[in-house]
């Protein structure tokens, strides 16, 4: 499944998860575009790199199913992730293509005769001038269908998409809906649509649709009474989109949503008018047994620590994540920054400004009805010192803006008082690393009010916003003890974590503090082979989710916050 609960009930879904056929280029004899021969099978999700002899395997390979249909029929593969690049063929024709391993892709194939046909997916995680945004890094970029996919039996007309965003108007709310429709059949259509939505049902009437025609129909439902979205109480809806012909339910599309909505008041970020104050992680999508393609249950697992610790919000640090595991936010109360996939690239890479818009559009176009992202964000540690990196700082908020202007958006810098870009967001977000990268734990203080202050100065563009510190913290290596605290010890990165909490979780000008990060995580050869490991080594726990000796002081840290923050 593609979430944690189903999304359609009328519609026919087919989980695509399974034995797949499966061969790496070295492996193979030939030069045709498609394998004639596989090696072996790889049960998906899963990234090859956890197969035995695949550990550190760059390049492409074919992934192959066959397909069987009882009659003709209108077709939608849908894959939540592929890594890092996916090509698609269906008997042999290419029908598909996506580039980046961390948003969804859909493919809809219209009158596929009855009988069985041939899918392959031709992945390819290699780096070079084809990939602006998977390059060498501070983690890693796996290979394969890394994340679910489905394919779907769709009607001559289907639903596409289904927007819902909450709106706030004295007690009451407002649910701005928006459903897109599509007629995949050669004939004209017409068919009557309605919402359900907590058991009251909503009207929107009669469509009709040319053949291979696209219609999105708005629609705000008012007066609603509900109990409100918060982490404390993250009380979800099910909201379903219906399309019947002669009162037959021919399709649906369904979702849940949450009735929050987040502001900003002056140096504050309010959810449902009121001052909410951020406290938990950077998350990379990263686990020794699984890759990037972490099950549910590991997801669980993760949040069940991050709760336990007192957290309320995660970064999706640096890209979109899995659907299920915003899911899992939305259910579990956990706010969440998301942003899109770009961690310290380099704007002059040919493919950088048709790859991030991509990321950024699909992010939101898939992710939009989580009540638990509070904020759009996206070019992290990025080019915003300069006039071209400006520009492409402009570009890609816009972009965010314009699809969705219901959230507020940032960028994480650590360009300091060079930054000219802060007044293009709304939260300013520093990566700050006194303790780590130079200077002494007993920097960690006056480093941020010595920010702050030139933040409030006529010398900044941003005066007056809310300050997240988006990254802060240091590295340890499991089981590395010393009395004398020296780098990469457990004491020391205790130190620098309980300083670090201390001031940032209770200075009044600072809205929120994500730790980096949550877990150890793999990283490339040719990024930061200086790490120790070949890992990033700053989490919490480490990669097998072990605590280090910090996770006691993070968590006293974090509850203590969370007593006072509820005083007030
Ligand atoms: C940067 C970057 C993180 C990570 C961190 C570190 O802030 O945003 O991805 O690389 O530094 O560990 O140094």
């Amino acid at each position: 499944m593609l979430r944690t609960f189903n999304e359609h009930f009328v519609r026919a879904e087919i989980s695509l998860d399974g034995w797949w056929d499966f061969v790496t280029a070295p492996e193979r004899a030939d030069r045709a575009r498609l394998p004639k021969r596989y090696s072996r099978t790889i049960h998906c999700p899963r990234a090859w790199e956890t197969i035995p002899g695949l550990e550190a395997y760059r390049g492409k390979a074919w992934f192959r199913r066959t397909i069987e249909l009882d009659s003709e029929q209108a077709l939608r593969l849908v894959f939540a992730g592929v890594s890092h690049t996916a090509t698609i063929f269906f008997d042999g024709k290419e029908v598909g293509f996506h580039y980046d391993a961390f948003s969804p892709f859909e493919i809809i194939l219209d009158r596929v005769k009855a009988g069985a046909h041939e899918l392959v997916v031709e992945v390819d995680n290699s780096f070079g001038e084809h990939s602006a945004l998977h390059i060498e890094n501070d983690y890693y970029t796996y290979g394969g269908i890394t994340r679910p996919a489905v394919m779907q039996l769709l009607p001559a007309v289907f639903f596409t998409r289904l927007h819902a965003t909450p709106r706030r108007y004295g007690k009451k709310w407002a649910l701005d809906c928006s459903v897109t429709i599509q007629n995949a059949s050669r004939a004209k259509q017409s068919r009557e649509m309605h919402l359900e939505l907590a058991g009251e049902r909503y009207d929107l009437g009669a469509v009709r649709l040319a053949p291979g025609a696209r219609k999105t129909i708005a629609k705000s439902i008012t007066g609603i009474d509900c109990t409100p979205w918060t982490a404390d109480a993250p009380v979800l809806y099910d909201i379903a989109a219906i399309i019947s012909e002669d009162g037959a339910q021919q399709d649906d599309l369904c979702d849940r949503i949450g009735f929050r909505e987040i502001t900003i008041k002056g140096n504050k970020i309010l959810c449902n008018g009121l001052p909410v104050r951020l406290r938990g992680y950077n998350r990379h999508e990263d686990h020794p047994h699984y890759g990037n393609a972490l099950p549910l249950e590991a997801m669980v697992n993760d949040l069940a620590i991050i709760k336990d610790l007192g957290c309320n919000f995660v970064r999706t640090s640096h890209y979109p994540n899995d659907q299920r595991f915003l899911d899992l936010c939305d259910e579990s109360g956990i706010y969440v920054w998301e942003e899109s996939h770009a961690r310290n690239v380099a704007f002059t890479h040919p493919k950088f400004r048709e790859q991030i818009m991509t990321s950024t559009i699909e992010m939101i176009d898939w992710h939009r009805n989580h009540p638990s992202i509070l904020i759009w964000g996206c070019l992290n540690e990025c080019d915003s010192t300069t006039k071209p990196g400006r520009r492409d700082h402009e570009r890609v908020l816009k972009q965010i803006k314009k699809m969705d202007p219901s959230r507020p958006v940032t960028f994480a810098s650590n360009k300091g008082k060079k930054d000219i870009c802060l007044d293009l967001v709304d939260i300013v977000s520093w990566n700050r690393y006194p303790g780590w990268y130079g200077r002494e734990i007993n920097q960690i203080e006056p480093d941020i009010n010595d920010m702050l202050s030139w933040l409030n100065s006529k010398a900044s563009n941003a005066r007056g916003k809310p300050v997240i510190i988006s990254e802060f913290g240091a590295g340890a290596l499991y089981g590395y003890r010393a009395p004398h605290k020296a780098k990469w010890t457990e004491e020391y990165m205790s130190d620098v974590l309980d300083e670090s909490l201390r001031v940032y979780l209770n200075h009044p000008a600072i809205s929120g503090a994500a730790i980096w990060q949550f877990c150890d995580v793999r990283i490339t050869r040719g990024f930061f082979a200086a790490r120790p490991r070949t890992m990033n080594n700053k989490g919490t726990v480490d990669e097998f989710r072990r605590p280090k000796q910090c996770y006691s002081v993070v968590k006293r840290r974090m509850h203590d916050a969370a007593a006072a923050w509820d005083k007030k």
